[in-house]
């Protein structure tokens, strides 16, 4: 049987490969995708006794491509049946990021959303309700800090939720 598939996607430069890496260590293979010059890489993550494949996408904006990384990253979400997305947003821009949250929520998708730099956040003074995000968007919201790590226990912890579920 093949391994449940989590799929990181968001705009460009929020931290997905990153994340890719703390999800699956050192070993990825990275390959363009069928037909495209567009580079998708691949690779294995374990939490606990549970395997899983993860995949990073290109940055997107919204689900209705304009780019052919955009085409790719919809392509991956919506054809190879993922058992978990993670949205990673930069948090700072929560806002701004939330239209490609409602578009994924409003397909139906097995979404968490992932609130990344929250580091830079801090910095800002700013603080954002998790739970309060939580109930409104009526997905799991777990913020971290990619770049050290923080969070990531809570991350996977929201995975296995979805992974047990599918
Ligand atoms: N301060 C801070 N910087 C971060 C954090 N996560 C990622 N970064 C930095 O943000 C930049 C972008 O990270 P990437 O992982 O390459 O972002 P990406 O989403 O894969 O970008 P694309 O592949 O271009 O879409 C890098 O310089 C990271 O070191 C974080 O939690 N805090
Ligand atoms: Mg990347």
């Amino acid at each position: 049987m093949s391994k449940p598939k989590v799929v990181l996607v968001g705009n460009p430069n929020v931290g997905k490969s990153v994340l890719f890496h703390n999800l699956t260590g050192v070993y990825a293979t990275v390959s363009n995708y069928p037909g495209t010059t567009v580079e998708v890489a691949r690779g294995v993550g374990r939490i606990g006794t549970q395997e899983f494949e993860v995949i990073d996408t290109p940055g997107m904006y919204a689900l209705m491509p304009i780019s052919e990384e955009e085409r790719v990253a919809r392509n991956i979400i919506l054809e190879e049946n993922p058992s978990v997305i993670l949205q990673v947003i930069d948090a700072k821009n929560l806002a701004r990021m939330l239209d490609l949250t409602l578009q994924l929520v409003e397909a139906g998708l097995p979404l968490i959303l992932v609130l990344n730099m929250m580091d830079e956040l801090r910095a800002l003074g700013t603080r954002i309700n998790i739970g309060i995000l939580e109930k409104r968007l009526r997905i799991p919201v777990v913020p971290v800090i990619a770049t050290d790590g923080e969070g990531m226990d809570l991350l996977q912890q929201r995975i296995l939720d979805y992974v047990g579920k599918s």
